[in-house]
């Protein structure tokens, strides 16, 4: 793939300038590569003289996640649903750091304008004036930053902390730095002059909080191998800590011996009137196709290289009376499932290898065809 950033950069500019209002919307949990994506549009918007406001549906879940938006001053409102934003006062709207930028009940009443992500493109998505989606990069804010080499328009101090956050941003998706490839380096050279070492010192020296410790406790004390996968739960989790559950599957991985680590755990929401199974999978192995391996279980998920997640929606045992129960039977049903998938892994490598050569062969023809 070969992205021309200054003729990107320019198209979002021509954009969002002829804008009145724009919503910015961080469609999953507010992690550090959705926050910087999305404050660089925000920015942005502001050095164009556009009004844009930034929305999340869910508050950040870990300590240091909350530090950054306090500390860069970001002004994210925090929505339970967007039914509770009043649509017909913006013109457009913006999805950065999310596979899909469909969001119920705004299709059709205001477009998407921009939509930025580093996972593979889903088919069925809404359209969108720009796009870049691409697993060729390591983080959304990967591609934030290669535009903003091409961007004249922001005050200096505004520069240094973009680049700060944008750093942060592509430092915790690429696994501090471990899976970098060639897009990734020019961003880190160019932030590399500009971030400021202080304010990453000030946010990587917040602590994990207590109740993410205990958490991590019960997931040791219950680690199961299965052949080269690693499975644990952690119980039963209040929603603003669901993140936990991530950072857990990456310390397990990096302190076992194993292919793949699955951590789940069953998280509550909107005031425990819903329920979710919750799992994040981890693997060192670039060929594992994660993507695969999630859809096989349901379709509420997905993956792409090192990293996947999925959910399982089981709001009725809300109403459970016994949660010790409750887990016991979630436990089982989870583990039973994942060893199965497990010796399936087979047939999934073949579906994987089958899908990719018929995605090249769709390529080869497509290209083919325009050459004709
Ligand atoms: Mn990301």
């Amino acid at each position: 793939m070969n992205l021309d950033f200054k003729e990107s950069a320019n198209t979002i500019i021509s954009i969002l300038r002829v804008q009145k209002h724009i919503a910015i919307f961080i469609k999953g949990s507010p992690d550090p590569d959705a926050i910087a994506s999305s404050y660089f549009l925000y920015c942005l918007c502001n050095a164009l003289h556009v009004q844009a406001t930034m929305f999340a549906f869910m508050p950040a879940s870990l300590p240091s996640n909350r530090e950054i938006i306090s500390l860069f001053s970001i002004p994210l409102h925090i929505e339970d649903t967007i039914k509770a934003i009043n649509m017909r006062r913006y013109s457009g709207y913006i999805v950065c750091d999310f596979q899909t930028a469909a969001l119920e009940g705004i299709v059709n009443v205001i477009p998407c304008l921009i939509h930025l992500d580093h996972h593979a493109p889903v088919e069925d998505d809404v359209s969108a004036h720009f796009r870049i989606l691409t697993d060729d990069v390591a983080s959304t804010s990967t591609l934030c930053a290669l535009m903003m080499q091409y961007i004249s328009c922001f005050p200096r101090d505004v520069i240094h902390l973009l680049a700060t956050v944008l750093y942060l941003g592509i430092k915790t998706d690429s696994d501090n730095f471990n899976h970098l490839n060639k897009y990734d380096v020019m961003a880190i050279e160019y932030l590399n002059q500009l971030y400021i070492p202080s304010m990453i010192e000030k946010i990587e020296s917040v602590p994990l909080s207590l109740y993410s410790q205990r958490l991590l406790q019960h997931a040791m004390a219950n680690v199961v191998i299965y052949k080269d996968w690693l499975i644990a739960g952690v119980g039963f989790v209040e929603e603003e800590h669901r993140d936990t559950i991530a950072i857990i599957a990456d310390y397990l991985l990096e302190n076992n011996h194993v292919e793949l680590a699955v951590v789940y755990g069953a998280v509550y929401h909107n005031n425990h009137t819903k329920l979710d199974i919750d799992a994040s999978l981890r693997t060192k192995k670039e060929d594992l196709d994660l993507n695969e391996l999630i859809k096989n279980i349901t379709a509420d998920g997905g993956g792409r290289k090192y990293k996947g997640a999925f959910q399982v929606h089981i709001d009725f045992f809300v109403y459970c009376p016994d949660q010790g129960k409750l887990w016991d039977i979630i436990a089982l049903t989870t583990h039973h499932s994942l060893k199965n998938i497990r010796d399936g892994m087979y047939k999934i490598t073949i579906q994987s290898k089958f899908k990719k050569l018929t995605k090249t062969i769709k390529k080869l023809f497509i290209k083919a065809n325009k050459e004709k």
